[in-house]
C-alpha cells in the first residue's frame, strides 16, 4: 500500500545515504540513461505515482494523527489567530469562523468539506505533497482543493518546503468559503489547464503566487492580508502587514505576470487588490492567449523593483533584503 509517512522515512534514509556521496555518480549515470534527462528524479511531482485514484489523492486517515500532531496544529492555529485578528482580510476571518477551524485538532477533511461544500461547492482532498500541475489545476477546475495530509515537524514550525496541512487548510481553505474567491480559484484552475497548452504556466504561476499565496487586499482604509503563504506564517504576517521593507503596489494583471518572486525569503513586493470582485472580474475579462503573446517580448521585472506605471501604496525601504545580503 502507498503510505506517505512510511515513504518519507524511506526518503530520508535514502537521502542520508546519498548525502554521503557514495551513490551520487551512479545516480547521475542512471538519470542520464533513463530518458536522457538529468533534471527529473523521484522527488519531482511528475515522477510520482498517481495513486490508486489516478488523481494523486490519498485517504486522509484522520484517526492516524498522533496527539502530538494535533497539539502542533493547535499551537500554530492559536498563534496565528491571535496575530491575524487585526491584520487578515475580513473574508479570511469569516471563513475561519464559518468552518469552525477553532475546534481543536487537525480538521477531518470529510467533515470540513461537508460544511464548505454547503457554502461554496468546494471540497478538500488529501494529497501526499506537491502534485503535478495538470492534476493540481484539474482539481481546482472541479472545485476540489488538494491539501497535504501531513503536518510539519516540531523542529520546523516556521519553515517548510512542501505545503503541509497547516499551510493548506488554515492558509487556503478559509478563503474558499468566500463565494467570490471560490469562483476565482476555479477560474485559476481552468486557466491553468489552458495555460499548459499555451506554454504559459510560468506567467500564470506568478498570478497565483502574488494573489492566492501572497495577496493583500484594500480594506478598512488600509491593507489586509489574505494570501495563504502569509496568513499561515508568523514571520511573514508581521513582515507583509507591518514592515516598512517591502513595496506594496496596486494589483495589475500584466505587471504581476512579469514579476519575478522569491521562494527562499519574504517577498520584496506585495500586490494589493482593490477587492476580490475586482480580482475575479480582471481574471474573467482578460483574454489570456493574446496577453501571454504580448508578454513574450517584454522583460521580466525584478522582485524588488517598482516601475513608472505602478500604483505604489508603500515604497519599500528594502531594509530586510539589505540585511539578508550582508
Ligand atoms: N501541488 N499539492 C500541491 N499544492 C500546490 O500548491 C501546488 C501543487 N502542484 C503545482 C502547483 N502548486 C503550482 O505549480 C501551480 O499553482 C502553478
Ligand atoms: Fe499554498
Amino acid at each position: 500500500m502507498f503510505d506517505p509517512h512510511f515513504n518519507k522515512i524511506i526518503e530520508q534514509l535514502v537521502d542520508n545515504f546519498l548525502g554521503s556521496g557514495i551513490y551520487d555518480a551512479a545516480m547521475r549515470d542512471r538519470k542520464t540513461t533513463i530518458g536522457g534527462s538529468t533534471t527529473r528524479d523521484r522527488h519531482d511531482p511528475y515522477c510520482q505515482d498517481a495513486g490508486p485514484n489516478g488523481d494523486f489523492t490519498i485517504p486522509q486517515r484522520w484517526d492516524c494523527y498522533t496527539s502530538q500532531e494535533h497539539a502542533r496544529w493547535d499551537f500554530l492555529f492559536n498563534r496565528q489567530v491571535e496575530l491575524l485578528g487585526s491584520r487578515a482580510a475580513s473574508a479570511f476571518l469569516e471563513g475561519v469562523d464559518l468552518l469552525r477551524l477553532a475546534d481543536p485538532g487537525i480538521p477531518d477533511f470529510d467533515r470540513l468539506s461537508d460544511v464548505l461544500e454547503a457554502r461554496t461547492g468546494w471540497r478538500i482532498v488529501a494529497v501526499p505533497g506537491l502534485i503535478p500541475e495538470h492534476a493540481f489545476f484539474d482539481h481546482l477546475a472541479h472545485r476540489r482543493f488538494p491539501a497535504g495530509d501531513f503536518i510539519r515537524s516540531a523542529g520546523q514550525l516556521d519553515y517548510l518546503q512542501e505545503p503541509d496541512v497547516f499551510h493548506d487548510v488554515f492558509g487556503h481553505v478559509p478563503m474558499l468559503a468566500n463565494p467570490v474567491f471560490a469562483d476565482y480559484m476555479q477560474a485559476y484552475g481552468q486557466g491553468g489547464l489552458r495555460a499548459i497548452g499555451l506554454n504559459a504556466i510560468d506567467r500564470l504561476s506568478r498570478l497565483y503566487w502574488y494573489t492566492v499565496e501572497f495577496g493583500l487586499v484594500r480594506e478598512a482604509g488600509g491593507h489586509r492580508i489574505f494570501g495563504a503563504g502569509i496568513v499561515s506564517s508568523y514571520g511573514e504576517t508581521l513582515f507583509a502587514f507591518d514592515n516598512p521593507s517591502p513595496n506594496r503596489i496596486g494589483f495589475d494583471m500584466a505587471r504581476v505576470m512579469r514579476t519575478r518572486y522569491r521562494i527562499d525569503d519574504y517577498q520584496p513586493t506585495y500586490f494589493v487588490v482593490d477587492s476580490f470582485e475586482d480580482m475575479l472580474r480582471q481574471t474573467q475579462d482578460t483574454d489570456f492567449a493574446p496577453l501571454y503573446e504580448g508578454l513574450s517580448n517584454m522583460q521580466d521585472i525584478a522582485a524588488d523593483a517598482t516601475i513608472y506605471k505602478d500604483r505604489v501604496i508603500t515604497h519599500g525601504t528594502h531594509s530586510h533584503v539589505q540585511k539578508a545580503a550582508v
